[in-house]
């Protein structure tokens, strides 16, 4: 196929992984700024690269006018997740979404593949809008947590490397690796409360202390600059005191004296 050609083929996908890379960003923003957790720690994003794809052609019988077809993985999304438990909730977030519909699904964790991939698969109808109209097209979700992605990037390399024949001295150390990960997850959900209540509560306060800081330089756009310098050097103290009760009062205090001001921050 002509460079250019493509080119055209490929452009729209790229264009799926570049929105639905902004799209899942979002979500963990919304969860954060909220104050809440993000069952997605990460999102990747990537576009198959034409010698994967003439490969995968080849090993599955796939010819030219089939690719759009046939080859659901063009368009590749990964969400990362901290805990195995994230995954479902992460599952829901994508089937209730209108903006895109799942097609089908691979549950590599229930069932896991013989090399000891372990990974939710959602393949997703998700549509584009070209110069050329609106088109409808494949990309695939893999859901994952960190510890399943280090293993999986370890792993693909490998393949990589040694394409279909990786010896079975490093394949036998890989299935064993696969198996420490899972009680790796499983170590890390056993103490998961802990972990979650430590992350929100440090995302309150990071959220807290941003709120604060706007309405300060939003003060000094229209108050008296000593008396918002005082506020200032209060918020250092307070701040200080590492006692989220205080912080909390100190940002209504401050809330109370934007809206007189009517400069209180959006963010
Ligand atoms: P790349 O570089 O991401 O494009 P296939 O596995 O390709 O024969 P299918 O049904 O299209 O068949 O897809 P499947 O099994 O759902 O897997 C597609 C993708 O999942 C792969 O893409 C990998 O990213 C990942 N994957 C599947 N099995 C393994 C595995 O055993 N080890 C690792 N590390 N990743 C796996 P590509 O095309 O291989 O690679």
């Amino acid at each position: 196929m002509e460079i250019q050609l493509w080119r055209e083929l490929l452009d729209p996908y790229q264009l799926a992984v570049d929105e639905l890379i902004v799209k899942f960003n979002h979500v963990i923003t919304e969860h954060r700024t909220r104050g809440l957790y993000s069952p997605i720690e990460s999102v990747e994003g990537r576009l198959k690269s034409i010698d994967s794809i003439l490969e995968k052609m080849k090993r599955k019988d796939i010819s030219m006018n089939e690719i759009e077809e046939k080859m659901e993985d063009i368009a590749g999304i990964r969400l990362n997740c901290q805990f195995v438990e994230d995954i479902e909730k992460v599952v829901k977030i994508v089937e209730q979404r209108s903006d895109m519909k799942v097609k089908c699904v691979k549950d590599y964790i229930k069932h896991v593949k013989a090399s000891g991939y372990r990974s939710y698969h959602m393949i997703i109808a998700y549509t584009v809008n070209t110069i050329d109209g609106p088109k409808e097209l494949s990309a695939e979700i893999q859901i994952r947590t960190m510890a399943m992605n280090f293993w999986a990037t370890v792993e693909h390399s490998l393949q990589y490397k040694y394409k279909e024949n990786i010896p079975d001295n490093i394949q036998r150390k890989l299935i064993d690796a696969s198996q420490a990960i899972v009680q790796i997850d499983q170590a890390m959900s056993d103490v998961r409360d802990e972990i979650m209540d430590a992350q929100n509560s440090h995302q309150r306060k990071e959220n807290m202390v941003k709120d604060i800081l706007n309405n300060i330089q939003n003060l000094y756009r229209v108050a008296n600059k000593r008396e918002v310098a005082k506020i200032q050097d209060e918020f250092y103290k307070v701040y200080m005191l590492d006692d989220m009760m205080q912080l909390q009062h100190f940002a209504s205090q401050l809330d109370i004296i934007s809206e007189g001001y009517q400069t209180q921050s959006l963010t």
